[in-house]
């Protein structure tokens, strides 16, 4: 990577050994003091390692940020049957990519960070629900928990009172979007079709099988050994105050280097950009996307705004997944923005008239739009039908399908009226655009 002054900012701290030859062994992970913090954790009271998440202040990394340690807190007291642990692999939302990297560079950090968690929330069967076209995945993370379970890392009776049993079964989805809502993915675990639960009971309550089980995404459990093994002021330190630590931020688009830059939260956009090589040579910014196609599509307007959860929350926005989708002015906010909603309609699990119906539509009116065959009218109605989805619907697909619709007619509304009468491709040609 080309040294900016943003650079200094980085803290590779689950990404440092991605691009090792084998860095994703055991014996790698080792050599780098993996396991330790495991170890320092089977000598503390499970309730102590759960403080310390606490304290450290980290929050979810899969979208919504909620904080970790509160969620292993709202488990009932142990009595004695089973609970569960769940790790949330099945990345899927468009622009993510940045739990499969760390699965693949790193699979050891997340297991280290899965047998933390579980003995700090008493569990003795955790699961991993992976995205299941990651086939390459899916093998790395059964070869990495075999070699754990070779070397007595997780297993039966181990410990230093020989008191702390774990297994961990890597299970790969069918390949369904809304696996990845932690309710509909348990129904998916459960062997049933993935359909979003009622929520409350929360699965902190009711989840796996009926039983009290944390859902997690991977980046915020492969953040625990950091935690657990250098104490939480070193956490405390990277970061703003109230969204501590460290993340991956997926830089994907129009600019001249695209990857992973794990850096402390409050990073703006605009530091992003300049280590990833600026936008693309001779092309200037036109829009990009906090957290994925999920969320509102910000503009050069936002570019400094620090990238956390509250900066990011008062400017319109979920922090989401930091996919972090750059657009230059090539690319055609319709095309797009036609392209996410045909994903959101295939997705939709039909559970919901607002949802299975409204998705229908959006597709419907983007793609005479975008073929340059709208009618008048088309623009409100895209309004309307959007606003019946958004808020009405059982779960944040609905939303999330809503959204970006939303904001590309707030800040680019002439260029969806454009489109009434001519076609996308002429007003933005394919070739130009090298990405969209
Ligand atoms: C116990 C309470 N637990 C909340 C738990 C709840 C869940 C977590 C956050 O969606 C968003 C979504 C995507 N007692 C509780 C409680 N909890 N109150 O806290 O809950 P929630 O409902 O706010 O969020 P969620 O259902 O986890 C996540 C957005 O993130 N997103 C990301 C999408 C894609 C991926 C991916 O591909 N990996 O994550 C992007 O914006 O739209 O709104 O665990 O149980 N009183
Ligand atoms: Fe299913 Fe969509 Fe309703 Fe969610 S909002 S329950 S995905 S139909």
């Amino acid at each position: 990577m080309t040294v900016t002054k943003a650079a200094g900012k980085l803290t590779p701290v689950l990404s440092n050994t991605w691009d090792q030859p084998n860095g994703y062994t055991l014996e790698a992970y080792r050599s780098r003091g993996g396991y330790q913090a495991l170890a320092k954790a089977l000598t503390m009271d499970p309730a102590e390692i759960t403080n310390q998440i606490k304290a450290s202040g980290l929050r979810g990394r899969g979208g919504a940020g909620f904080p970790t340690g509160l969620k292993w807190a709202f488990l009932p007291p142990d009595d004695g049957k089973a609970r569960y642990l769940v790790v949330n692999a099945d990345e899927s939302e468009p622009g993510t990519c940045k739990d499969i990297p760390t699965m693949m560079g790193n699979p050891h950090v997340l297991i280290e960070g899965i047998a933390i968690t579980s003995r700090a929330i008493r569990c003795e069967h955790a699961f991993i629900y992976l995205r299941g076209e990651v086939v390459h995945v899916y093998r790395r993370l059964l070869a990495a928990v075999r070699e754990a379970r070779e070397a007595g890392l997780i297993g039966q009776g181990l410990g230093p009172n020989g008191d702390f049993n774990l297994e961990i079964t890597v299970h790969a989805g069918a390949g369904a979007y809304i696996c990845g809502e932690e309710t509909a993915l348990l129904d998916s675990l459960e062997g049933r079709r993935g359909h979003p639960r009622l929520k409350p009971p929360f699965p902190a309550v009711a989840g796996l099988y009926a039983r009290p089980t944390v859902v997690n995404n991977v980046e915020s459990i492969a953040s625990v050994p950091g935690i657990i093994g250098n104490g939480v002021e070193w956490f405390d330190a990277m970061g703003t105050e109230k969204s501590k630590g460290h993340g991956l931020f997926s830089v994907s688009g129009h600019v001249a280097r695209p990857g992973q830059f794990e850096a402390p939260f409050g990073i703006t956009m605009r530091e992003l950009i300049e280590m990833a090589g600026g936008i693309r040579p001779g092309h200037q910014l036109k829009f990009w996307t906090p957290g994925g196609s999920s969320t509102p599509i910000f503009t050069e307007e936002e570019l400094d705004i620090p990238l956390d959860y509250d900066s990011v929350g008062q400017a319109g926005s979920m922090l989401g997944t930091r996919a972090l989708q750059v657009f230059d002015e090539t690319t055609s906010v319709v095309r797009v923005i036609t392209r996410w909603t045909e994903f959101y309609q295939h997705e939709s699990c039909g559970k919901c008239t607002p949802c299975r119906e409204g998705t229908y539509w959006l597709k419907q009116i983007m793609l005479r739009l975008e073929a340059g065959q709208g009618k008048p009218g088309d623009v409100d109605l895209l309004v309307d039908v959007a606003s019946n989805i958004a808020g009405k619907s059982f779960c944040a697909l609905g939303d999330a399908a809503a959204t970006p619709i939303l904001s590309g007619i707030k800040r680019f509304r002439q260029e969806f009226e454009d489109c009434i009468t001519m076609p996308a491709r002429e007003m933005f040609p394919y070739e130009a655009s090298a990405v969209f």
